[in-house]
């Protein structure tokens, strides 16, 4: 099955994740603690960590991420340079690429880019994970740069934040406020037409780099390099709208067959130009429109909805069950989503009602990703019911004993 074998580890009780004190120093964030860190640093200003990841390894081989980029479930890009006389030459091209199509090690000036990673390499998830000091709901994928010498993709900014963590080589970034947001337009990639750097440094492996969102950036491999990026979603106001609108009406229908209020006219007149519309049928249309919005922003579905929506599998994931006992311990597979509020817990876009002992032990699983044997011991009824139909389904995976 191609990309998801792109490594397979057991889960042990060493690569599950511990509850995370957001008031302690961490070497991730440069001695700051992560309630440090977002004061000072998220959404405001960048931060260079130097050795954030001591002695770390690429979560994957340039071999093993080159048969990824083959892969049709992967998304991924290729952007090559050429530097003519007068500025650089670019080209987009996007995959799944068979391993000739890409250019020639020693070629120089060019970048592979692979989204998602965490959902086809557990090492991958891992490094995302460490970044879960923000809430998962805003996590978005770790993506990863492979870059032959002097490749980069050019002067740009991006809408989120984003961490950039240097795993292989070197690469030069220069950072610096967006002054001037104009894009180049003869070029497929978005490009600033005048980048001014402020800062410049040159990231080895295991340096990381925080960018708050819309922060003009240039990074240059020197060298071959491989970087990955921690990337946020922030949802759209107009998008998350038209998605919880959605979800709403559905709800709707299913509920409330039989109960809409159908349009009267017991004062329509005879008319000679039956082709026009009753002025009281837009009326109508209106008042319709105004009553549902209405009921559906006060609506505690409002709060399903989101769940829901928030945990809706990426695209192109599915889920295999396996055969196996909770007696160690479980943990989410790697692409599950989990998340809760007061009253719901919501994994994969489907959502429980959760209360008591049974809501604490769904909670914890959907913060520490893991149960083991003690928590498990708890468990009622219907809860362990519930963890071994999602281990069926492959939300859920056996912790090797
Ligand atoms: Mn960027």
């Amino acid at each position: 099955m191609g990309a998801a074998d792109a490594e397979s580890r057991p889960m042990t009780h060493e690569n599950t994740f511990p509850a995370i004190d957001v008031d302690s120093a961490t070497p991730l964030l440069g001695g700051l603690s992560p309630a440090h860190f977002m004061r000072r640093h998220w959404h405001k200003k960048p931060l260079l960590i130097r050795q954030a990841f001591p002695g770390v390894k690429p979560p994957l081989s340039r071999a093993a991420l080159f048969a990824l980029a083959g892969s049709q479930d992967v998304e991924s890009r290729l952007i090559e340079q050429q530097a003519l006389r007068r500025g650089a030459q670019w080209s987009l091209r996007h995959g799944p690429f068979a391993r000739r199509a890409l250019p020639p090690l020693e070629r120089r000036g060019w970048t592979l880019l692979v989204q998602g990673l965490d959902l086809h390499v557990q090492a991958a998830h891992e490094m995302l994970e460490r970044f879960a000091f923000v809430p998962r709901a805003r996590l978005d994928d770790l993506m990863i740069s492979y870059a032959s010498d002097g490749g980069g993709v050019g002067p740009h900014f991006d809408s989120y934040d984003v961490f950039l963590i240097q795993v292989h080589g070197r690469r030069r970034w220069r950072v610096g406020r967006l002054r001037d947001p104009q894009l180049r337009d003869d070029v497929p990639l978005k490009i600033l037409s005048n980048f001014v750097a402020e800062q410049e440094w040159v990231l080895e492996p295991g340096d990381m780099l925080y960018l708050p969102p819309r922060w003009a950036h240039d990074g240059i491999a020197e060298g071959e390099c491989m970087t990955c990026s921690a990337g946020f979603r922030a949802a759209g106001r107009r998008e998350l709208a038209r998605d919880l609108l959605q979800r709403l009406l559905d709800v709707d229908e299913d509920e409330e067959v039989g109960a809409d209020r159908l349009y009267g006219d017991p004062g329509q007149t005879a008319v000679s130009h039956p082709g026009a519309i009753p002025p009281a049928l837009s009326d109508f249309a209106e008042a319709s429109l105004h009553h549902w919005l209405r009921q559906a922003a006060s609506s505690p579905q409002v709060q399903v909805a989101l769940g829901e929506a928030l945990t809706e599998p990426k695209p192109g994931v599915w889920f295999d069950g396996e055969a196996g006992a909770m007696d160690a311990g479980v943990a989410l597979d790697r692409r599950t989503r989990m998340m809760y509020d007061e009253r719901h817990v919501y994994i994969n876009g489907e959502s429980w009602r959760a209360a008591g002992a049974d809501a604490r032990l769904l909670r914890q699983l959907a913060d520490r990703r893991m149960l083991g044997v003690q928590a498990l011991r708890g468990a009622s009824p219907a809860a362990r019911g519930l963890l071994e139909d999602w281990l069926d389904h492959g939300w859920l995976r056996p912790v090797a004993g």
